[in-house]
This record gives C-alpha cells, sequence and structure tokens, in this order.
C-alpha cells in the first residue's frame, strides 16, 4: 500500500506531527544523561520513580544502547540480571535493590518471597527477585554488547561466562514453559509477556477472581496517571495470579499438562488459568537463538559442529507459523492455552515476528500490508505503531498497552522492516522515533497519533533505544552475517 493512500477513520484529526516539549542540547547527550541518571553501580533502572529496581527485559533493551555509551558497563548490566538466575534456570522479572525502600514498588520483595517460596526452584538466597519472567532478548543483547567491543569482551571473558546461564535460560523456557506441548514457551502472567495491560489478556484474565483491594497497596499510582494506568481490577486480577505461583512454589505447568481448563485449586483461586502462547516472547526467543548460534561461533570457533540453537531457531520459526499465524487477520495471534483459542485480539505482539529471517516471505510481506494499514498505521496516521488495534473497540492512546506507543517495540518494527528490504519505511519510523524521544524527554511511551509522552520520563530503554538508532544508523541486527542474515 502507498503512504498516501493508507485510509483510516482518524486520519484527517492526525494534529501536527512534532510533540511541545523542550529540547535543550544534542539527543546523543541528553539520551545519554537519562542513562547516567538511572545507573545504579551494577545496574540501570527503568526509571528513578516508578520502577526503581532492575527489570528484565528493560535491561536487556537498556544494555543494546549502553554498549555505545560504556560496552563494560553494557556487559556488568547484562551479568547483574544474569547473577539473579534461578537454578531452574529462569531469569527473574525484576531484581530487587534492597537499598530502595520497600513501599518504592509493589509487588515489593515481602511480596514475591523469592528465597524461602522459590526455595525448590532454586531461587538465589542472597538476592531477592521476582518470580515471574519477561521475555528473553537476553542472549541477542550480549551478542550486540559482545560486538561493540570485542577485544573487551574476550579479555572479560564476557560471552564464555554467560553462555551457560543463557543456555539454561532457553532450556529453562522449551521445556518448563512448553505448557501447550508445541514446543513454544508459555507466559503464566500478564507480566511476563511485558505488556502488561495489552486487551489480548481481557479474555484470559476475565477467568481470574481478582485479589481483596484492601489486601494489597498500589505503588504505581504515586507517579502514573490513574487513566493511564490499569484499572484496580485487572491490578486485583495480576496480584492474585501471582500470588497463586508464588503460593505453589513457582512450580510450572510442564509440557505433559496440555489445553485444558485451570485446574480448581480451592476457593477464588487462578491455577493454570492464565496460559498464553505469544507471538513477540516466542518471537524474541527465537531472535536470541539465532544469537547464541553467534555465540557459539564466536567461542567455538569455525571449525566446531554446526551450533543446534540455529536449528532450533528455524524450526521454533515454523511452530510459531503453525501455531500463531492468522491468515484472515495476516497476523500472528495469542493463543489461549485454556480454551485452545487464539485470541482474536490484534496487538503488537503480532508484528513482532517480523524480526525473523525465516518467516515465509509471503507472511513477511501480509505482516508489512498489516502494519501500514488501519489497524497499526504505519507510515500513515499513527507516528509510532500503537500497541494495540487503532480500530479496536478497546483502543485507547493512553492507557497502558491498549494502544500508545512504546519504543521497544518499534524499535524492533524498525529492525524488522529493514531485515524484510522495507528501508523506506524503516527510515521512515527511524526518523519519528528520534523525533518523539527527543520531545517527549525519553517518555516511557506516547500518544501514537501525536507523539505527546506518557507516563515516566527519562525512561531507561527509550532514551537507550535512541542512542541505538542514532549510532546503528541503518544496520541490521545482525548486519554482516550471511544467509539469512542473522548468522552462523
Ligand atoms: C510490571 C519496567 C516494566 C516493563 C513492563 C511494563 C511495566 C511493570 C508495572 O514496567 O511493568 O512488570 O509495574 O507495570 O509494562 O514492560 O518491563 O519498565
Amino acid at each position: 500500500m502507498d503512504r498516501s493512500t493508507t485510509t483510516h477513520p482518524l486520519a484527517a484529526h492526525r494534529p501536527a506531527r512534532r510533540a511541545a516539549a523542550p529540547s535543550r542540547g544534542p539527543l546523543r547527550e541528553r539520551a545519554a544523561e537519562v542513562l547516567w541518571a538511572n545507573w545504579t553501580g551494577t545496574s540501570t533502572v527503568p526509571s528513578r520513580a516508578l520502577y526503581p529496581h532492575q527489570w528484565s527485559w528493560d535491561s536487556a533493551f537498556i544494555a543494546i544502547g549502553l554498549r555505545h555509551l560504556s560496552p563494560l558497563r553494557a556487559q556488568l548490566e547484562l551479568e547483574t540480571l544474569l547473577s539473579a538466575q534461578w537454578g531452574d534456570g529462569r531469569v527473574p522479572h525484576i531484581v530487587f535493590n534492597d537499598a530502595v525502600p520497600l513501599d518504592a514498588y509493589f509487588p515489593s520483595p515481602d511480596f514475591w518471597r523469592s528465597a524461602t517460596a522459590g526455595r525448590a526452584a532454586g531461587a538465589p538466597a542472597d538476592v531477592q527477585t521476582s518470580g515471574i519472567v519477561q521475555p528473553p532478548v537476553h542472549a541477542l543483547a550480549a551478542w550486540l554488547v559482545h560486538r561493540a567491543d570485542p577485544g573487551l569482551s574476550r579479555a572479560r571473558s564476557f560471552l564464555a561466562r554467560l553462555r551457560p546461564r543463557l543456555t539454561a535460560w532457553h532450556r529453562y523456557l522449551l521445556d518448563d514453559r512448553d505448557a501447550g506441548g508445541a514446543g513454544l514457551a508459555a507466559v503464566l502472567h500478564p507480566w511476563e509477556q511485558g505488556m502488561d495491560n495489552s486487551p489480548c489478556w481481557d479474555g484470559p484474565l476475565s477467568r481470574v477472581e481478582p485479589a481483596d483491594p484492601g489486601a494489597f497497596r498500589r505503588a504505581d499510582l504515586d507517579h502514573g496517571a490513574p487513566e493511564d494506568r490499569p484499572t484496580d481490577t485487572d491490578y486485583g486480577r495480576y496480584v492474585r495470579l501471582a500470588v497463586d505461583y508464588r503460593d505453589r512454589g513457582y512450580a510450572d505447568v510442564r509440557g505433559s499438562d496440555v489445553t485444558g481448563p485451570p485446574d480448581a485449586a480451592g476457593p477464588g483461586a487462578s491455577r493454570g488459568a492464565f496460559r498464553v502462547e505469544d507471538p513477540a516472547f516466542n518471537a524474541l526467543l527465537i531472535a536470541s537463538e539465532y544469537a547464541l548460534a553467534l555465540i557459539d561461533a564466536e567461542l567455538d570457533g569455525p571449525a566446531a559442529r554446526p551450533s543446534a540453537h540455529r536449528a532450533r531457531a528455524r524450526t521454533l520459526t515454523e511452530a510459531l507459523v503453525a501455531r500463531l499465524w492468522d491468515p484472515e487477520r495476516e497476523l500472528f495471534l495469542c493463543r489461549d492455552l485454556c480454551s485452545g483459542e487464539l485470541i482474536g485480539e490484534r496487538g503488537v505482539t503480532g508484528l513482532i515476528p517480523l524480526v525473523l529471517p525465516a518467516l515465509p516471505p509471503g507472511v513477511a510481506a501480509a505482516l508489512v500490508r498489516t502494519a501500514r494499514g488501519p489497524h497499526f498505521g504505519l507510515g500513515g496516521p499513527a507516528r509510532l505503531v500503537p500497541s494495540h488495534d487503532l480500530t479496536g473497540a478497546a483502543f485507547d492512546p493512553r492507557r497502558y498497552w491498549r494502544g500508545p506507543a512504546w519504543f521497544n517495540t518499534n524499535w524492533l518494527l524498525e529492525k524488522g522492516l529493514r531485515l524484510h528490504g522495507e528501508q523506506d519505511l524503516a527510515d521512515g519510523l527511524r526518523a519519528d522515533m528520534l523525533d518523539v524521544a527527543g520531545a517527549s524527554c525519553f517518555a516511557e511511551y506516547v500518544d501514537p497519533y501525536t507523539g505527546e509522552g506518557c507516563g515516566a520520563r527519562g525512561f531507561g530503554w527509550t532514551a537507550a533505544l535512541t542512542l541505538d538508532l542514532l549510532r546503528e544508523g541503518r544496520d541490521g541486527l545482525f548486519e554482516g552475517a550471511e544467509g539469512e542474515g542473522w548468522g552462523a
């Protein structure tokens, strides 16, 4: 579809392209200031006020940008996160900083009780963490961090030390989280997928009885506008799911426990009520499998056997297409493992597999059409690609993951567009991302039409990915790699 022919009901109302906001100094220096301000000495907080600990997928994206300022700090960022890995291989979604007051963020360490409730799963004794996970962007980040300064990386044995941890992390996801029995990893909580409040979760979440609102106190509303944040009812559901997982010792629904209704585990319990195969989560796992193949080639040398990770990346891509591709909507969808059905909501998660090199060409072309069409408005009415269907009943340009645009998803799409030969679209998106990031003072997320900033400012991955776009220019994720563009 030509840019000029893109139609959308709101196109006529599209406001001026540039969001009004202060601008001081060159973008690179401003982005660097954010990362220095958010650095704690061993890792980076997503936001000083709203998210004052280390988050898993934030750290991976942050390391990807930080490598341009300090390859050493970028290595430390990932090392700190992975040193909190559990014995079963899971990488927790939050690593808590015990210097931060307990009431600064909820759910706090005394909610998760990782060292006791997670003991059987191998939670570390010397650091407090959450017990759920986030998307596995880490091997991809490790590879890109290595590439920023291979000499330093080799001198510090960075990849050699991380490889066993990254391999165990993927093994955990591919075995313990194969709740659907088809080879893909399942998420057990909306916070695991990272797009917490997406309308994709409304159906599965409706089965979960919210926790008693009197039993917990939200800290996010101290910093964020209630109309932008998840509702109290949804928060109660997040809490219920996390409590039930904790109270069963963070034990997973295994591959043998396939599609079916959730177990009854007592009044109000949610055991297994949320089990979803998600396109972005699995696409990032596949991208990280390609990265592990490159890491194998770096560490084992050209004479070594071909890495099993590359073959697995291809097999998983096939499974992703077989399980989650919807040819009618021309989009990947989430699969609810309790009902066995695909979820009909169009979320940006369904576009993220564009980062995969072994997608059938027809699927990649269809994804680009969908990104440019009325549901996502790329190159048309939307300034940045929204988190949810612009035409959907649930769309809200400001509410958390129900419409606003995030920089990490747009960065991934920019890479995917380049990978599949859409250089002009990628260039346009890159230019808009840089404009909006600067004008919004590195906002956590923005109105997809106007670029107006929402949520936290000085947000870690917004600043980091800005640096990456400035430095990497038109490079792909794995430029220089042969064949499909992803390597070894
Ligand atoms: C829960 C830290 C995280 C991001 C998530 C984003 C938000 C937390 C919250 O902030 O989630 O993990 O309290 O809402 O949804 O993607 O990793 O930036």
